[in-house]
């Protein structure tokens, strides 16, 4: 059942006119799914709702920013009450040292940081203190991983880039990508071999602790110490980019779930509560370095932005304080999705493998394991598509592209599970006709 889309359908067209693929970010044009996207009126709860009036359930959450939902009481009337006060002053205010303190209580590698206002600023700015606090040039990351849109770290990356299987970006000159290594997830060799062959030249590996832009990817046994073990022996800072599994995973991210101490920690999404909000803090050593203390130059006009401030005391303050309900009950209901939607994938001989770490998941459509991302990108991304465009018919909204995770947050309900659930059986029969 194809669902009424004339309105979304005119407000694309107007888009068109005026932004670049009618988006303003590319991965929401639904290129890698077919079809045309619906255009969201507004949210609640678990739900979207677009522009015609039809509902979804909604599991990617402002790619993961929404754990607690849309328009969660609390952070509305906080960023109501801010707004009172005016957006922005471009001046210090108190609640930035309130929501730092309780981002260090979460995070303990975190002896200071600095808020941004995308996860983009985090990451980039992050590398240029591990450069300048090293005194060295070269950069790895890994295939699939994203860290945003800065031009080093366009390489080889995940997310956007790999749903539309381009290498990197246009516009990158060779000199900079040059200084990116990037090398396959999950494999120590690799960086014992990177860093053999740069000794002394490399300044940081950036990493998602889970993988999330490659698809849902977790760490091997061992990895993450292993990568830690090498960076503190080779002098290398390591970043943990947790934009996506900070507060997610676990209140304390990855790093927290793992037990790996990182030297910096990148941060966005959940930290905002959905607003324009982001951080990069670790080694108070390090982050010294920056202006107005040390030589590395680093602002932002909106950086700690009153509104985003509220927005994220809220959502992380009510995270911190139901811990021990709210971590439960998404590891619950992710359980419950992730497995009885590959049941029927199972039931329906669909090749799946399923992914998952807490409240990110991912159903591959290929045969496991799925260890990295040559092997993610051995899915049938037609499939994915068919997949996707059946759920989407029947109201359920997830990520648009293969190589996303999942998301779900605390307004989902067990009836929102079996619906789901109810949902991918019809689709499988989809998947299979092509
Ligand atoms: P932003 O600049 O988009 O705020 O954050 C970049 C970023 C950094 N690190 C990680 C681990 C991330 O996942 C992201 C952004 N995530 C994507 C979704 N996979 C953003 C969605 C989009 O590009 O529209």
């Amino acid at each position: 059942m194809s669902r009424q889309l004339t309105r979304s359908r005119v407000l694309q067209q107007r888009a068109e006119k005026l932004l670049p693929g009618g988006v303003d970010s590319p991965v929401r044009a639904f290129r890698a799914v077919g079809g045309e996207p619906p255009f969201v009126d507004r949210g609640e709860g678990a739900y979207l709702w677009d522009a015609d009036g039809n509902r979804y359930i909604d599991y990617f959450g402002s790619w993961g920013a929404m754990i607690l939902g849309h328009a969660f009481p609390a952070a509305v009337e906080a960023v109501q009450g801010a707004a009172a006060r005016s957006a922005s002053f471009g001046a210090s205010t108190g609640a930035e040292a309130d929501l730092a303190e309780l981002v260090v209580k979460a995070f303990p590698s975190i002896e200071k940081l600095r808020f941004v206002s995308s996860g983009t600023e985090a990451t980039m700015s992050a590398i240029r203190l591990a450069r300048a606090f090293t005194g060295r040039k070269y950069v790895v990351k890994f295939e699939g991983c994203y860290h945003g849109h800065s031009d080093g770290l366009l390489v080889k990356a995940g997310s956007g880039v790999a749903t539309f299987g381009i290498p990197g970006s246009a516009g990158v000159p060779e000199e900079i990508a040059h200084l990116t290594l990037a090398l396959p997830f999950n494999s120590v060799f690799a960086v014992e071999a990177a860093f053999a062959e740069h000794k002394g030249e490399i300044a940081c590996v950036i990493v998602e602790p889970v993988v999330g832009n490659a698809g849902c990817i977790p760490p091997a046994g061992g990895y993450l110490e292993a990568l830690r073990e090498i960076t503190a022996r080779e002098g290398a800072v390591l970043i943990l980019d947790e934009v996506m599994t900070g507060f997610r995973v676990a209140l304390g991210g990855a790093q927290e779930l793992y037990g790996v101490t990182p030297d910096m920690t990148t941060l966005g999404k959940i930290i905002g509560g959905g607003l324009p909000c982001a951080a990069f803090g670790g080694r108070a050593e390090i982050m010294d370095m920056l202006a107005p203390l040390g030589a590395v130059y680093q602002a932002g006009t909106l950086s700690g932005n009153p509104l985003a401030m509220a927005a994220g005391i809220a959502t992380v303050g009510y995270l911190m304080e139901h811990r021990d309900e709210v971590y439960p009950l998404i590891e619950r209901l992710s359980k419950a999705v992730a497995e009885g939607v590959a049941a029927e994938a199972a039931k329906a001989g669909v090749p799946m493998t399923t992914n998952r770490v807490g409240a990110m998941w991912t159903w591959f459509f290929t045969s496991g394991p799925v260890t990295d991302f040559a092997r993610a990108a051995t899915s049938d991304t037609a499939a994915f598509a068919r997949f996707h465009r059946a759920m989407l018919d029947q109201g359920v909204w997830l990520p648009p592209s293969q190589y996303e995770a999942v998301f779900l947050g605390t307004a989902h309900t067990m009836e929102d599970i079996q619906q789901t659930i109810a949902a991918a059986k019809e689709a499988f029969a989809a998947v299979l006709t092509a």
